[in-house]
């Protein structure tokens, strides 16, 4: 087979598995889409308020909604667009040239790199950076794990078995240890030891409490002096079904840490597939990777145009051509 043979299967099988990871969300958004835009005839102001509450409604946000919706009717009219169905044609695309602006890639080049999780108890933390440790080893990559929720004796347990998944090093302290020490001592075994990526796990806070993200703050400053450059990449970890509250924790941890990404959880679990949008437009923090489940290959890059097939599934069937997203693309499963 060619190669390009080959990316495109690979591509399909990619779109496919997101699908089905992405029913729920898929399903409550085609439905609607089905239910009343599609069923519409003329592209009149009906077409478009609706079209505005079903967005809204899949938790793109206000801002992101009437942007979208203020360009299709521009689009309509300058390209004569006639049916309900080649205006969602038009919308999707509209959606993939927001999408597509974005940086997404994770930037690890430096040896050793620093991957610093934050969030809300439970948005997923630890289960990402297994999975993360198992991806980097897969593509070659060394990593070592700084169990920096020393909060609960069962956290670093936890860090410690999904390491092990993937034959990853941790670097523990004892529970109610200072995580700042953690972090210290794994950069100083990831420069002795060489590797490539330093992965650290923090006990998850609510942003609300201001005394917590002063802890986290401190971490922040370890990490800054022990290793120039450092963290290289800071991710806040959401529950994609947290819908609009999303923003506000997503706000006071980037107040206080400066992200440069997001991970989306549990995006197989939602109805709600819009907030990706809501949350890069108002904060500008790109998705840089989406959770799809509890398995160890269950995160994946975000391939905006996946996501899209898959929002969109059910109401037009046919993948978007893709174009500069083939490198994200391929880094997908299978
Ligand atoms: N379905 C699904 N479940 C997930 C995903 N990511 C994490 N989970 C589950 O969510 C639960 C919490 O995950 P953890 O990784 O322990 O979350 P955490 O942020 O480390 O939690 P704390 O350390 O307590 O703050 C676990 O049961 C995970 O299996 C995902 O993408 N999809
Ligand atoms: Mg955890």
């Amino acid at each position: 087979m060619s190669d390009e043979v080959v990316s495109r299967v690979h591509r399909e099988a990619w779109w496919k598995r997101m699908s089905r990871k992405m029913d729920r969300a898929s399903l409550a958004f085609s439905e609607q889409v089905r239910d009343t835009v599609l069923l519409r005839r003329d592209l009149d102001d009906d077409f478009y308020d609706d079209l505005l509450e079903i967005l809204v409604g899949a938790d793109a946000g206000m801002g992101v909604a009437e942007q979208l919706v203020a360009t299709l009717r521009e689009r309509v009219r300058m390209e004569r667009i006639g049916t309900a169905e080649d205006a969602l044609v038009a919308l999707k695309a509209e959606m993939l040239v927001m999408l597509e602006a974005r940086d997404r890639a994770l930037h690890l080049d430096d040896r050793p790199s620093v991957v610093l999780v934050v969030g809300v108890n439970g948005s997923g933390k630890t289960t990402t950076l297994g999975k993360l440790a198992h991806r980097l080893q897969g593509e070659g990559r060394t990593a070592l794990v700084a169990a920096a929720d020393t909060f609960r004796a069962a956290a670093i347990d936890q860090m410690r078995i999904w390491a092990e998944r993937s034959g990853t090093d941790v670097v523990a302290h004892q529970p109610g240890a200072d995580p700042g020490a953690v972090v210290f001592d794994a950069i100083q075994a990831a420069l002795a030891r060489r590797v490539d990526v330093i992965l650290v796990d923090t006990a998850g806070r609510l942003h609300t409490k201001s005394n917590l993200m002063a802890e986290l703050e401190k971490v922040r400053r370890v990490i800054e002096r022990s290793l120039p450059g450092a963290p290289h990449e800071t991710l806040l970890v959401i529950e994609a079904a947290t819908g609009m509250n999303a923003m506000a924790q997503a706000r006071a941890f980037h107040d206080a840490m400066t992200l440069t990404g997001i991970v989306l959880t549990k995006l197989d679990g939602t109805s709600r597939g819009g907030t990706i949008l809501a949350i890069e437009a108002e904060l500008n923090i790109p998705v840089k990777l989406v959770g799809l489940g509890e398995g160890i290959d269950d995160l994946n890059v975000f391939d905006p145009a996946a996501y899209l097939d898959a929002l969109f599934a059910g109401v037009l069937d046919v993948p978007t051509p893709r174009g500069a997203q083939d490198e994200t693309g391929r880094a997908g499963p299978p």
